[in-house]
């Protein structure tokens, strides 16, 4: 259901963005922390194959494939890697992503090179008909159970969902939607859990390509002049790419998406805590029950365990 299958075997398919790897130790270091963890409670039945696929440039591409011959040794299950060309995907994604670019990049103009941050968005359009599931994951996680148990989340999707994802747990779009929120004071924008609506966070996203393809609706809200309607509605302006796009169509459609419990993607950047944000912070930061996965996002520390 959930993966190919080639010689009767299942294949769960996650992908990760690793691109200027080489020019950075912290990357290096990251990723070394994300694959070690994701090894040690990996665990999958006979015949199935976790393929393993990194968006990367080449020296990355070169180095990333050292690394993995190290942090992929102890394996007890079957995998795949496989290495795609940030240019060549680029190259499709640009015309798709461009209309959007301007509403959720920094900057003014639609930069070429910014479109691959919008790829989960159009994944979809990118990978082939055969592929129907993937798990978009950021490089700076720490995994804490087996990453084969993320996939079964896919089996609760409810119908019309297309995309699984966790909520944001910083107050980030409190402040971006802050002008329509002055402007509509009763709204669940940017409001904190469980009864608003605090927005996403991209660093851990399933992506189900076959809904996703089939959606009318969804396909309907990456057209330029629909996405600009709802960034006009809602006054949108944002940096952070598929993370922004998400939040603000999940404004207005909340059932496009299935939300995760949060300890699927425990976010720890405290950034916002100690910029203006403090007095209503713990009310997005706080996320109960178990953590299956840390995210130190803004470069936080991951705790030991
Ligand atoms: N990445 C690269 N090369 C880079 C920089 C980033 O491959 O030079 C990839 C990598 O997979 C990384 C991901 O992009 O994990 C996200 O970038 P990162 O710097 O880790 O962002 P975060 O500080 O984790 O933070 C926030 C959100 C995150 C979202 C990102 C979007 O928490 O979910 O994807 O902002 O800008």
């Amino acid at each position: 259901r959930k993966g190919k299958n080639q010689a009767g075997g299942q294949h769960y398919h996650v992908l990760m963005m690793f691109t200027k790897v080489d020019k950075s130790r912290s990357l290096q270091d990251k990723f070394k922390v994300a694959m070690l963890s994701m090894v040690k409670h990996g665990h999958f039945l006979k015949g199935e194959v976790l393929v393993l696929h990194f968006v990367s440039d080449k020296a990355s591409q070169q180095l990333g494939q050292r690394m993995l011959q190290d942090f992929l040794q102890d394996a007890t299950f079957k995998y795949e890697v496989l290495f795609h060309d940030v240019a060549e995907l680029t190259q499709t994604l640009f015309p798709i992503v461009e209309a959007m670019q301007k509403h959720f990049s920094a900057g003014s103009g639609a930069y070429y090179s910014d479109a691959i941050f919008f790829l989960s968005v159009a994944m979809h359009h990118i990978m082939p008909e055969s592929l129907t599931h993937i798990v978009q994951l950021d490089l700076d996680l720490k995994y804490r159970t087996n990453i084969r148990n993320l996939f079964q989340e896919f089996d609760k999707f409810p119908p019309g969902a297309v995309i699984g994802i966790i909520r944001e747990m910083q107050p980030v779009y409190r402040h971006t939607f802050w002008q329509y929120r002055k402007e509509n004071p009763q709204t669940k924008v940017g409001e904190p859990p469980p009864d608003g609506l605090p927005g996403f966070n991209s660093g851990v996203m399933l992506l189900d390509l076959q809904a996703m393809r089939a959606s009318a609706l969804y396909n309907q809200l990456l057209e330029p002049k629909n996405v600009a309607k709802l960034a006009d509605k809602y006054r949108f302006r944002g940096h952070l790419g598929d993370q922004d796009f998400f939040t603000m169509i999940g404004m207005e459609h909340p059932d496009l998406f299935y939300s995760l419990p949060c300890g699927w993607n425990r976010q720890l950047c405290t950034w916002w805590r100690d910029h203006g944000y403090g007095e209503v912070f713990q009310l997005y930061y706080h996320c109960d029950g178990p953590v299956y996965i840390y995210h130190g996002n803004c470069n936080s520390p991951i705790p030991d365990d």
